[in-house]
C-alpha cells in the first residue's frame, strides 16, 4: 500500500512513522508513507495555505489550489469519478464518519492508495470535499486542532492489517474490536508480585478451561465499560 499524507505541518510525522509497528511494515516494503507539505504546491508569492472565510467570522480556512494541484500530482486527476482504481483521498474532520474497526479493514482490504489530506480545527475549502474527496473521517466525538493525530491513528489502524506486517496472522484477529467486544485481561511472569497472584486459571495448562475465562472476562469488561458494544447500536461490526 503506498499512503501520501496532505499537510501543512509536515514536521509533525518525523518520528511517529520510525517505530514498532509502522516501522516494521515499512521495512518490509509492505507499506510506503510520504508526507508531503502542502505548502509546496501553492504559485503565489506568499505560498499562502490558508485565507479568511467568506461571509465573515474566527478562524482560517485551507485554501484549494494547493490541495487540487497536490491531487494533480500525485493522482493524476482532480476528479474523483476518475481516481484509479483501488485509490481513495480520505479527509481527516470532525464532520466526517467515526473511524471503526470495520472502516479500517475495509480500507486496508481494498485499497493500494491511499491519500490522506488533514484538515484544520477551522475549516477547509469545500470544493475539495466535494471535488477530491472520497471519503470523510473522524476518529472520534473530541475537538483536535487538527487531522495531524488523526492521520496518524488512521494509518496505524490499517498498516497493521495489512498481510504480514503482524508477526503472526492470527494476532490481529485477537485484538479488542476485531471480535466486537473488548480483549481479555493479560498476565505475564511473576505468578506473584507484590503480593498479587495471577489467577490459577492461566497457570494450570488446560487451554478449554483458560479460554473459557478469557470469554467471561471480556465479557464482564464490555458490560462495563462499552455496553454499547453489546447493544450493537454504535453502527459497527
Ligand atoms: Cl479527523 N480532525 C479534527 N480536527 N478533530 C477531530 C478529528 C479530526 N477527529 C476527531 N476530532
Amino acid at each position: 500500500m503506498k499512503v501520501d499524507i496532505l499537510t501543512i505541518f509536515p514536521e509533525f510525522f518525523g518520528q511517529v512513522i520510525e517505530f514498532g509497528i509502522i516501522r516494521r511494515a515499512r521495512l518490509a516494503e509492505i507499506v510506503e508513507i510520504n508526507v508531503h507539505d502542502i505548502r509546496k504546491f501553492t504559485t503565489d508569492k506568499h505560498r499562502m495555505v490558508d485565507d479568511r472565510p467568506f461571509g465573515g467570522g474566527d478562524g482560517m480556512v485551507l485554501k484549494p489550489e494547493p490541495i487540487f494541484a497536490a491531487i494533480e500530482s500525485l493522482l493524476g486527476t482532480s476528479e474523483k469519478e476518475n481516481y484509479p482504481s483501488g485509490s481513495r483521498v480520505v479527509l481527516l474532520t470532525p464532520q466526517g464518519r467515526q473511524l471503526k474497526q470495520s472502516v479500517a479493514k475495509e480500507l486496508a482490504d481494498e485499497i493500494n492508495h491511499l491519500v490522506i489530506i488533514c484538515g484544520r480545527y477551522e475549516g477547509i475549502d469545500e470544493r475539495v470535499n466535494e471535488t477530491l474527496v472520497t471519503d470523510e473521517i473522524s476518529i472520534g466525538d473530541y475537538v483536535l486542532s487538527g487531522g495531524e493525530p488523526a492521520a496518524v491513528v488512521l494509518v496505524d489502524s490499517i498498516v497493521r492489517l495489512l498481510p504480514g506486517t503482524l508477526g503472526s496472522e492470527t494476532s490481529a484477529e485477537n485484538d479488542s474490536f476485531s471480535s466486537g467486544i473488548l480483549d481479555h485481561p493479560h498476565y505475564t511472569r511473576p505468578a506473584e508480585f507484590r503480593g498479587m497472584k495471577v489467577p490459577d486459571v492461566l497457570l494450570n495448562g488446560n487451554h478449554a478451561e483458560i479460554e473459557k475465562w478469557r470469554a467471561k472476562k471480556a465479557l464482564e469488561k464490555t458490560r462495563i465499560f462499552r455496553r454499547d458494544l453489546l447493544e450493537g447500536d454504535n453502527g459497527d461490526m
